[in-house]
């Protein structure tokens, strides 16, 4: 539906915009239900089963969001006054409600990275000896694919070289991987490959993959019984979730390959930008489906071009003063992308 009169958005604020299919809205309609809080919801079980199952984890728990994914990740992995290391522009940071601090009294250390990604002597040198003065380093979030880092994916050696550096200073690994599938497509390397060097693992449903909600977080059977016990003091115990985890078992099986489609499409949005006024990007950093572009040279502000963007019939999302954002996703056609790159370029030569 329009949100200018006589206008048909295009939508590429966030993958998070996408709404259930045909196809799936049947599924969801055909769900078996039960009380989950009793362990009772076949739906949300076979759901839990399947993500464990493709993670190459023990088991996974079904929760509501991906903020509240990380949040569980970071109550089980740490006690008040502990230091977790993330990239600076990470989102269990910067867009989660400062609820480390709020949920869990944990201090965060701050490191920047290239587009998202830390290098391993970065963390090494962020991690605290151990004297009473410090906080106790007891965990390191990263994530993959990286938000703010316009899409990257995180690469699997830096993973591993990370993974040695957490393992002999015994701190616990945490992925926020709510557009894990992303990177999966993009890179051919599969989502246990990626999950193996982090005690939780977390993926939402309800970006890319086009459900309308829902995250799991996945790892080793105890913790998931400790994380079960987090959730429902975190307020996320669902009763008959069934009717949502049905749509998650519909996206895991028909949703994940087709994001290769998304690639293409951030791609060519990406190949549309290059060399228009003012607007700088490098094209080969668009991996997957994020594309982060600066406006800077242009001499106007976001404000101002998301404004004759949405005049046009194009919604994107402000990144900082003079940054934007698009997200390409499965709502999004072949000739709506065209019809993007087209508005692009008129906004930004006229
Ligand atoms: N990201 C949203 C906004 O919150 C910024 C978006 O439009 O991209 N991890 C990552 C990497 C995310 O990008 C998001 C959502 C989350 C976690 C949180 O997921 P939800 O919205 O389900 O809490």
């Amino acid at each position: 539906m329009s949100l200018v009169p006589g206008l048909t958005m295009i939508d590429l604020r966030s993958d998070t915009v996408t709404k259930p299919s045909a196809g799936m809205r049947e599924a969801i309609a055909r769900a078996e239900v039960g009380d989950d809080v009793f362990g009772e919801d076949p739906t949300v079980n076979r759901l839990q089963d399947v993500a464990a199952r493709l993670l190459g984890k023990e088991a996974a728990l079904f929760v509501p969001s991906g903020t509240m994914a990380n949040q569980l990740a970071v109550r089980l992995h740490t006690n008040p006054g502990d230091e977790m290391i993330v990239e600076s522009g990470s989102h269990v940071v910067r867009y989660e409600s400062g609820a480390a601090a709020g949920l869990s009294g944990v201090q965060t250390c701050w490191v920047p990275g290239i587009r998202g990604i830390l290098e391993p002597e970065q963390i090494e040198a962020a991690i605290r000896p151990s004297d009473y003065h410090n906080p106790p380093t007891t965990l390191i979030s990263l994530e993959n694919t990286h938000n703010r880092g316009g899409g990257s994916i995180y690469p699997l050696p830096t993973i591993l070289a990370i993974r040695k550096i957490a393992e002999a200073h015994k701190v616990a690994m945490h992925l926020d991987g709510a557009r894990l599938f992303n990177a999966v497509v993009a890179s051919g390397i599969s989502a246990a490959e990626y999950a193996r060097s982090f005690e939780t693992v977390s993926f939402c449903l309800s970006k890319g993959l086009g459900a309308p909600v829902g995250s799991l977080i996945c790892s080793d059977a105890s913790r998931i019984g400790k994380l079960r016990r987090l959730r429902k003091m975190f307020g996320g115990g669902m009763r008959q979730a069934g009717i949502i985890a049905a749509a998650g078992l519909y996206a895991l099986e028909y949703n994940i390959q087709r994001l290769a489609e998304d690639h293409r499409h951030a791609k060519q949005l990406a190949g549309a930008l290059v060399g228009l006024p003012g607007v700088r990007i490098t094209p080969e950093h668009v991996e997957t489906n994020i594309v982060v572009f600066s406006i800077h040279e242009t001499g106007r502000t976001a404000e101002d071009v998301l404004g004759r963007l949405k005049a046009e019939g194009l919604l994107l999302v402000p990144f900082g003063p003079v940054t934007l954002r698009a997200v390409t996703h499965l709502d999004i056609s072949n000739s709506q992308i065209e019809e993007a790159c087209a508005i692009l370029k008129k906004v930004f030569t006229t």
